[in-house]
């Protein structure tokens, strides 16, 4: 069996990886911050997805060889103009506590009609090589804030929020469902797409 090719995600979630892992396992190894001992930690100091996944993509693939995948990724509430956004992982208070950022989510929502309870789930990815970015790619997916957390898979939001044509939560969903749907498949298609049409890996 001929030895599948490594792609390195920048990233310290171990949910991301294995939704990316579970997207492409066929055809890439992916590995993480889990594979290497002197992974530095990256400070997302950017206002945007974009300056975030490229502070990660970059910093990585100064300490690794090979192609560097990083994931910015974040919720947008139209209700609460736009907000958690970029801040998503730390709209809590704690940086990385889902329970957290959920509670606060729903606090914010109370009193959201449901006109205005539409989101959005966006995704950046930045791939890069030895310090240089060779290139980057969106992936969105629509839907609606719940009123209730349901559901127990996935992470972070997935249990407020339904993507458009479905009543149940992307935690109620599950992998299958929402790696054909999300911000992350939609964006990682397009990661593909790029690597297989004869750029470098
Ligand atoms: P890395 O920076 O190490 O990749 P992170 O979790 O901090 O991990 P981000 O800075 O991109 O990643 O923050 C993304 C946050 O947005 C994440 O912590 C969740 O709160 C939320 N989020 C992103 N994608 C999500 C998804 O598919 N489902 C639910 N919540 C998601």
């Amino acid at each position: 069996m001929q030895a599948l090719t490594p792609l390195i995600i920048a990233t310290r979630n171990p949910h991301k990886t294995m939704e990316i892992r579970e997207m492409i396992a066929t055809q890439y190894e992916v590995l993480d911050a889990t594979n290497f001992s002197d992974w530095p930690e990256v400070e997302e100091t950017g206002t945007t997805f974009l300056e975030n996944a490229t502070l990660k993509a970059v910093a990585i693939s100064q300490c690794v060889d090979g192609i560097v995948l990083a994931d910015d990724s974040g919720l947008i509430v139209d209700g609460l103009d736009g907000a958690p956004g970029v801040w998503s992982s730390s709209y809590g208070g704690e940086e990385g506590n889902h329970a957290k950022n959920n509670q606060r989510l729903l606090l914010e929502m109370t009193d959201v009609p449901e006109a205005k309870r539409s989101a959005r789930f966006a995704c950046t990815m930045v791939l890069a090589q030895g310090g240089r970015v060779l290139a980057d790619f969106q992936g969105m997916v629509e839907g609606r804030i719940l009123h209730d957390l349901s559901g127990v898979e996935g992470f972070g939001y997935d249990p407020l929020f339904a993507p458009l044509g479905y009543d149940r939560s992307f935690a109620e969903l599950g992998s299958e469902i929402k790696n054909t749907l999300s911000h992350r498949a939609a964006a990682l298609q397009q990661v593909i797409a790029w690597l297989s049409s004869g750029n470098p890996l």
